[in-house]
């Protein structure tokens, strides 16, 4: 018995993806460290610092470089969000948020990143959310369950009435470990775990979702 979505924000309802690499491979380059679009795929949901050893692999940086590094990135990636508006939006998105506020679903925002509220103000969809749990909310990031608990908290509902929607192998794992059903948007090789895989959230109607959970 569904009560509540929790969605993921970066590949769910917007594509900061391109916006993050951009950002990453600006400071790759400052750094001379081999990086692309290819390479950027493995960072999809994963945390900043996380992202960042994934980039700089066993090159010896000081804890005092990797904090000077994840700052520059943040820097260029926030001057790209500036730029963000409704436009952004991936398609499906707003009418998904809308059927659901309607039929009284609560919805919460799963994000790993500490730029979701920022963003969730320049897409225009922060008074379609009850509840944003965000890059500061949790110490363990994903896969480990605690943001999207957190999130369900945040809504007042137990895991088992949480769905959440996710485009990243860790986000999906991390609401499996909840013990939350799971959405993946994408290829299956990526989010085959979750329960329903989907395209994207184009044309999905709560009913159709509904049905397909409990095949
Ligand atoms: P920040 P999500 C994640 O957001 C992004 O997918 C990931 O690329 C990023 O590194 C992470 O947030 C941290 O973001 O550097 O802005 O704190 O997919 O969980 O909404
Ligand atoms: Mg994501």
């Amino acid at each position: 018995n569904i009560q509540g979505f929790i969605f993921d924000l970066d590949g769910v309802l917007t594509d900061t993806a391109e916006l993050h690499y951009l950002a990453w491979k600006k400071l790759a380059d400052e750094e001379g460290i081999p990086f692309n679009s290819q390479d950027n795929e493995a960072l999809r949901g994963v945390s900043r610092r996380a992202s960042l050893m994934l980039i700089v692999g066993d090159r010896p940086y000081t804890e005092a470089q990797i904090q000077e590094m994840m700052e520059r990135k943040n820097s260029y990636y926030m001057e790209l969000i500036q730029n963000m508006t409704s436009k952004d939006l991936l398609p499906g998105a707003i009418a998904f948020l809308d059927e659901l506020r309607q039929a009284g679903i609560k919805i919460g925002i799963g994000s790993a990143s500490k730029n979701a509220r920022t963003v969730i103000k320049r897409l225009g969809i922060a008074d379609k959310v009850d509840a944003i749990a965000d890059g500061y909310s949790v110490q363990q990031p994903k896969p480990a369950p605690d943001l999207f608990l957190y999130s369900a908290k945040q809504l007042g509902l137990e895991p088992a009435q949480s769905i959440v929607v996710e485009d990243a192998a860790a986000g999906i794992e991390a609401a499996l470990a909840a013990g939350m059903w799971a959405v993946g948007l994408g290829p299956v090789e990526r989010v085959g775990a979750a329960h329903v895989v989907l395209p994207s959230l184009e044309g999905i109607k709560w009913a159709d979702l509904r049905a397909k959970l409990s095949d």
